[in-house]
C-alpha cells in the first residue's frame, strides 16, 4: 500500500500536548492500538474498522475487520503517516473472519505481526507474519501459531530477550470455551461465584513463530491473594492483555470489558501471580476499551481508542495521552 500522511496531524511547531486525547487519524477508523518504538520511530499496530454491514450481536460479528494498516510517527505529536495495507484477510491462507486487535515485535532481524482471526471453523487462532520492515507489507504464515487460542496477542519482550505472549478474551473471544488448553464449544461464560477465567501467556521461541511451552494461566489476585470471581466484573479480566516494565516490575494490564475499565496488575515475574492494583483509564464512549503503554522521549503514553468521530461502537479511533506514575510505583487514574 502507499502511505499517507493524515490530514489530523498537527502542523509544525504546535505542541504535542495540543494533540493528546485527539483521533490520531481521522482517514479511516482505527481500534486497539499496540504501539512500539523501532528504530527511533513510533511504530502503531491498530485493528482497521469498516463499516462492512455485518449485523451486530453479542459475539461482535460487527468487529468484520478485512485488514491492518500500520501507522508511524516521529514523536507524539508529529504527523502520522498511515503506511497503507499491511496484511489483508485475503492473503491469509487459513482465514475465515474477523481482524482483530494485533501486535508486533522485533526479532532476528524481523518484524513480526501476530494478528487473532476466525479459522474456516470459526474458532479464533492467533497468526503471524513477517517482513524486514515494520510498516510491512506483511506475509502470512500457512497456519496459525499450534497450540494458539482466543484473541489480543501482546507480544512482550523481557530485558534478557526473551518474549512472551500474553493473549486472550472472554465472551465473543471465545476463552470461555478453553480449558486445559482444549476446546469444549460447549462451555459458556463463567456464573457468578465461579472464579473469573485468566488470560494466558506462553513463552516464544527463538524463531518467533511457535510458542516454546504449554499455554499457562496468568494469575491476578486481589490484595488478600485471592483470584478474581466473575462478580468481580469491574476488576477481572476480559480482554486486551499489555505487558509493560517499570523500574523492575512487570506490570499487567487488561480491559474488563462489560464494566470498559482499564486496570494494571502488578508482579515480580512476566508469569505472574499479578496483584491488582486499580483503574489506569475508567471507561471511553463505545462499548470497547483496549491500550497499550510505551515510553518516548522520558515519558510514558497510553495509546487508547474510543468513538469520538463515528459515535458507533464498532468504529473506533485511536488516541494517545501521557500516563503519570506515582513515586510508590502506581499509576494515576486517567478520566477520558
Ligand atoms: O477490535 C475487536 C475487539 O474489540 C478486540 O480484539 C478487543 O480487544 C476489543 O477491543
Amino acid at each position: 500500500g502507499s502511505a499517507t500522511d493524515s490530514t489530523t496531524a498537527n502542523a509544525e511547531g504546535d505542541t504535542a500536548q495540543k494533540y493528546l486525547s485527539q483521533p490520531l487519524v481521522q482517514h479511516i477508523y482505527t481500534a486497539d492500538p499496540s504501539a512500539h518504538v523501532f528504530n527511533g520511530r513510533i511504530y502503531i499496530y491498530p485493528s482497521h474498522d469498516t463499516a462492512t454491514g455485518t449485523p451486530e450481536d453479542d459475539l461482535g460479528s460487527h468487529f468484520n475487520m478485512m485488514d491492518y494498516h500500520v501507522l508511524s510517527m516521529d514523536s507524539v505529536g508529529g504527523p502520522v503517516t498511515d503506511h497503507g495495507v499491511a496484511l489483508s484477510v485475503r492473503d491469509i491462507p487459513w482465514a475465515g473472519r474477523q481482524l482483530w486487535a494485533p501486535d508486533a515485535a522485533y526479532a532476528n532481524n524481523m518484524y513480526y505481526l501476530y494478528f487473532p482471526l476466525k479459522d474456516k471453523q470459526d474458532i479464533f487462532r492467533i497468526g503471524v507474519a513477517t517482513s524486514n520492515k515494520p510498516e510491512g507489507p506483511f506475509t502470512a504464515e500457512p497456519q496459525p501459531i499450534k497450540g494458539s487460542y482466543s484473541i489480543d496477542p501482546c507480544v512482550f519482550r523481557d530485558d534478557d530477550g526473551t518474549f512472551y505472549m500474553y493473549f486472550g478474551g472472554i465472551w465473543g473471544g471465545q476463552l470461555q470455551r478453553w480449558n486445559n488448553n482444549q476446546y469444549d464449544s460447549t462451555k459458556g461464560n463463567r456464573q457468578p461465584e465461579e472464579t473469573a477465567i485468566l488470560p494466558r501467556v506462553a513463552r516464544l521461541d527463538a524463531g518467533m513463530k511457535q510458542f516454546a511451552e504449554p499455554v499457562k494461566e496468568v494469575k491476578i489476585l486481589d490484595d488478600t491473594g485471592n483470584l478474581f470471581k466473575e462478580k468481580d466484573n469491574d476488576k477481572r479480566f476480559f480482554e486486551a492483555s499489555w505487558m509493560h516494565k517499570y523500574k523492575g516490575k512487570y506490570y499487567f494490564t487488561y480491559s474488563t470489558g462489560d464494566t470498559h475499565n482499564l486496570c494494571y496488575a502488578i508482579g515480580d515475574s512476566p508469569y505472574g501471580p499479578f496483584t491488582y492494583k486499580g483503574v489506569i483509564m475508567t471507561p471511553v464512549e463505545g462499548w470497547t476499551t483496549h491500550h497499550s503503554i510505551i515510553e518516548n522521549g522520558g515519558k510514558w503514553y497510553l495509546f487508547y481508542h474510543d468513538v469520538q468521530l463515528s459515535g458507533k461502537t464498532h468504529l473506533r479511533n485511536v488516541k494517545v495521552t501521557e500516563l503519570h506514575y506515582n513515586d510508590d510505583g502506581t499509576i494515576q487514574t486517567i478520566h477520558p
